[in-house]
């Protein structure tokens, strides 16, 4: 029995494969088959990346970010049995407003998607006069009603906790500029209906780690364990040669989810196949989502391949959360309830 759980249902049909013998550094390995979706993947898309996918119906479904032939983002939908082999709707997901009415974004990249109670919520970044976030719901995968923008823009990296906390729907997020942002910590805030967004707190920044010494976003949306909510975020460094992109782990207190519990100083993951490294931005991995199973206590991380790719990475709450408290560096912006 495993020292460290799972706090959700079981998957057993989740992807997996067992831990390889030789594994230097954090306990995360990828996937033998990477990347699991390649180039071209439909007739009018020429990359799928940094995607969210999630248990349903007894298979899986995901929202894919879809660099379509024209270079415009949209989300795309996903349906797979294994959640490894996937196929995708030929048309993007059509929004609309709360009375039916067409609600399209101009574009629309780097989608999360979150479980509470019967709704599925995705986020993802989109213009409102500028970088920002969209929200929408949907019960059925079908129809999709947008929601209110959460936040003023810039902000980036938006993620729905899977569940309220102390009554309140929470969300992390990163408020940026519209470009290429070189700055960024991570924030949260409260609402009660997902209309009206409040007591903002920071939650972690940068650090003087030099794999994330330029800025951080949050990835997956928060794994609810024993010990705390696990975060797997990405942190950026600024090398002469532009950013690198890698994965980071956290563990934020379950009551108060600003203040930080553990912070790993090491990076989980950091760019080094060729399908990482090489792409139309080389040198990123970036996660958006996680398949966990509280039986067993698996997780298999979803990420974004240099611009290009998915990739599966795999590790278990035991091992990732043992790896992250043994190397855990917090300081006062982590472990302060984030209010100035
Ligand atoms: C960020 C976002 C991500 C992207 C990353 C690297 O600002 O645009 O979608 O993966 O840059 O290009």
């Amino acid at each position: 029995m495993s020292n460290v759980q799972i706090i959700g249902p079981a998957v057993p049909n989740m992807p997996w494969q067992e831990r390889p013998e030789t594994l230097n550094g954090a306990p995360v390995w990828r996937y033998s088959e990477n990347p699991v979706i390649g180039r071209n993947p439909t007739k009018e898309v020429a990359r799928i990346f940094n995607s969210a996918v999630i248990p349903y119906e007894g298979a899986f479904i995901g929202v894919f970010r879809a660099e379509q032939t024209n270079g415009i983002p949209y989300i795309y939908l996903g349906r797979s049995q294994d959640a490894v082999h996937w196929e995708f709707e030929e048309e993007k997901i059509q929004f609309t407003d709360a009375a039916g009415n067409p609600a399209m974004p101009v574009y629309a990249y780097d989608p999360r998607l979150v479980k509470i109670e019967d709704t599925y919520y995705m986020m993802w970044c989109q213009d409102f006069y500028g970088a920002s976030i969209g929200m929408a719901k949907t019960t059925d995968f079908q129809t999709f009603v947008r929601l209110d923008n959460p936040f003023l823009p810039f902000n980036r990296n938006a993620v729905l906790f899977p569940r309220k906390i102390n009554g309140n729907f929470v969300m992390l997020s990163r408020p940026s500029d519209s470009g290429h942002t070189p700055f960024g910590d991570i924030f949260i805030s409260e609402s009660p209906d997902l209309v009206y967004w409040g007591k903002h707190r920071h939650v972690m920044g940068k650090s003087p780690e030099w794999w994330e010494m330029v800025k951080i976003g949050g990835g997956a949306a928060p794994v609810e364990t024993s010990e705390g909510w696990l975060l797997f975020y990405h942190g950026v460094t600024g090398t002469c040669n532009g950013y690198v992109y890698s994965i980071g782990g956290a563990i934020l207190d379950i009551d108060e989810p600003s203040i930080v519990k553990y912070r790993c100083e090491n990076f989980l993951l950091t760019p080094q196949e060729w399908y990482e490294e090489r792409g139309f931005v080389p040198n990123v991995t970036f996660p958006c989502a996680t398949i966990h199973d509280s039986a067993t206590g698996r997780i298999a991380i979803y990420y974004g391949a240099a611009d290009t790719y998915v990739g599966l990475a795999f590790t278990t709450a035991e091992d990732v959360v043992g790896y992250i408290k043994g190397h855990s560096v917090t300081r006062e912006s982590d472990t302060e309830i984030g209010i100035r």
